[in-house]
Order: C-alpha cells, then structure tokens, then sequence
C-alpha cells in the first residue's frame, strides 16, 4: 500500500503500531487510541502522522474523524483484547468490541467515500474449545466468552455489510502474535510476552498448567504482512483468515528455548490451570496462503530476532 490515507484504530497498540510504523513511510496514517493498553511512543514520529487520544466508544469522535477524512483503507484493530477482562467486564467490553465495530460499518455505509477497505481484527478466540485441530474458517465455531462472541459478531456484521451494503471489508482471525513492543504488564497479556519481561527483569515466570499446553505463535512481522495481502487482494472481500504460522509449540518448550538462547535461568512456578484455558490451537493456514500469503518466520527465528530486539 503506497500514497494512501489510512486510518488504524488502536495504532498505539502493539500490532496497530507495528502497521503504522511499517506503513508510515509511504503513506499518510491517523491512529486513534485511547492508550489503555498502547503507547505513542511505539510510533515512529513523523509529518504523515497524526494521533488522536480518543476512544472508540465515541461515536462523535467517530463520526468526526471520517467526516473530516477520505480513508482509503481503515484496519479496526482497537479492542480490550482480553477474554478474561470481559468476563469480569461484559458490558463495558462489549461496547469496545462490538459497538465500535457496528458504529465504524454504520457510518461507512452511509458514506463509504473512496473506501477500499475495511478491515476488522477478529480472533482464534472465536473456535473456543472446539477441539478439531487445525482450525480452519468454515470448521465449527463455538465462542465461549463475551470477549470471543463480541469478536464472532463483529466478524460476522463486518462480512455482511460487505454483501448487503457494498462497504468494502474483510477480517482476520489472529492466532497468538508476538513480537516487540507488546505490553506485559497485564495478567492477560501474551504469554511470551510476560516471558521476555521475567527474562529481563530475572523475575519469577508462572506457568498455569504442565506447561504442555500449545498454541500457534505468529510473528509480528507475518501478521503485518498478512494484514497489507488481506486489506489489497481482489479475492478478500467479506472473507475471513486465519492468521497463524500453522505449527504449535508448546509454553515448555518455548521457555526452554527462550532460557538457552538468552543464557539465563529462570526460576518458574507452576500454578493451576487458568480457567478457561484451551490445550491446544493451531491454525490451518491454507485460504490466506491462496492470496499468497508466505509465512517467514517459525518460532526459532522469530524468537531469535524478538529476544536480539529486547537483549541488544
Ligand atoms: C489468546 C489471545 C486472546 C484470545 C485467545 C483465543 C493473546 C495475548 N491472547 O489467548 O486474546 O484471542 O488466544 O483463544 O494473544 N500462560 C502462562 N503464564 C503466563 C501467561 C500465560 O502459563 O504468565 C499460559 C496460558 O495459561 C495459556 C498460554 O500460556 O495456556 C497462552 O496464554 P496467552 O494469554 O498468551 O494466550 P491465550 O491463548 O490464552
């Protein structure tokens, strides 16, 4: 994506800025966030940026900012991005979920401008324990949580203002993304994320479970090349992908990897499961390879390059 106005919710976030900042050079970006989980700083200061410290819950704001603006490509990616708090929190995290997404698609179907694109952020989140493995977008849904039910109807509302009212859309179902400046200062943040932090800061890791739980870890780097396949190709529209690398590792095998590379010794407890806790999730990749998407990193490389950044 080159010469385009593009709009990213949550762009102080770790995966908004990561596209920001990729984007950036480019092309001109407006980033609005409410700084919840996010940091201005993680953007790359430049004249092609403007910041908003808003909420999405705002539909004035909204409302505001696409009026004054003619976004070729908006990638919603704001989110209380943890199951957890929307079990404590359902109706507030609803309305950052769920209502924000309905607002946006309201307000573009009423004047899509020169839209390209709309694209929403959904989750893995939304296959719940339905064992089958790997998941795959027709295979069973069954969201188990406000968090995966509110990312279920945003996706779904997302594809049908597509085919019901022409607003250009497409969605991704991310699986466990990793990568630099993703915050671990919460419970729920990502768990090789609160590994890097005890890393550094020698601090007690708590791994919930035997640890043989797995999951599908994607690099940053691949989601953002996800993202620019998904928001450009002719084939994506009202489509849904999972985005993941395809291949599961395990918590255990992880921290061990993790350990040797950085040559320290952590001392780990081991605690109950957490509640809710899936075994095991990987992604089966083949509809986003069909728009040629190529994974470049497994976990040993992307690791390799996330703890260079974090060690250096
Ligand atoms: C991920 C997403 C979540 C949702 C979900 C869908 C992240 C950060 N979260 O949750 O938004 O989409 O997938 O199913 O990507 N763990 C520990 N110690 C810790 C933290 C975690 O042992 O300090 C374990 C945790 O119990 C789980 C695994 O590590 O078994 C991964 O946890 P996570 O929070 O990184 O991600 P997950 O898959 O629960």
């Amino acid at each position: 994506i080159t010469k385009s106005n593009i709009l990213i919710t949550g762009g102080a976030g770790f995966i908004g800025s990561s596209l920001a900042n990729e984007l950036l050079p480019q092309n001109k970006i407006t980033v609005i966030d409410n700084l919840s989980m996010g940091d201005f700083n993680n953007l790359h200061e430049t004249s092609n940026l403007t910041k908003i410290l808003g909420d999405v819950t705002d539909k004035n704001l909204l409302v505001k900012v696409l009026e004054e603006n003619d976004f070729d490509y908006i990638f919603h990616l704001a989110a209380i991005a943890s199951v957890a708090d929307s079990v404590a929190r359902p109706y507030e995290t609803h309305q950052v979920n769920f209502d924000s997404t309905m607002t946006l698609l309201e307000i573009l179907r009423q004047n899509k401008k020169s839209l390209k694109r709309f694209v929403f952020s959904s989750s893995a989140a939304v296959y719940g324990d339905e064992p089958t493995l790997p998941k795959q977008e027709e295979g069973t849904i069954r969201p188990l949580t406000p968090y995966a039910i509110d990312k279920f109807a945003s996706e779904k509302m997302t594809m049908i203002y597509n085919n019901l009212y022409d607003v250009p859309t497409s969605a991704t179902r991310f699986f466990n993304v990793y990568g630099p400046n993703q915050n671990p200062n919460s419970p729920y943040s990502g768990f090789i994320s609160i590994l890097v932090d005890r890393l550094r800061e020698n601090t007690e890791l708590t791994i919930f479970g035997d640890g043989e739980q797995s999951r599908d870890f994607v690099y940053i780097e691949d989601v953002i090349q996800a993202l620019l396949l998904i928001a450009t190709s002719e084939q994506s529209f009202g489509e849904v992908y999972n985005v993941g690398t395809g291949v599961k590792n395990s918590i255990n095998d992880l921290t061990k990897f993790a350990q040797k590379f950085t040559n320290k010794e952590l001392s780990i407890k081991f605690d109950d499961v957490r509640q809710g806790d899936i075994k095991d999730s990987v992604s089966d990749i083949s509809k986003l390879k069909d728009i040629g998407y190529s994974p470049k990193f497994d976990l040993s490389n992307g690791m390799k390059k996330y703890l260079n950044y974090e060690f250096k």
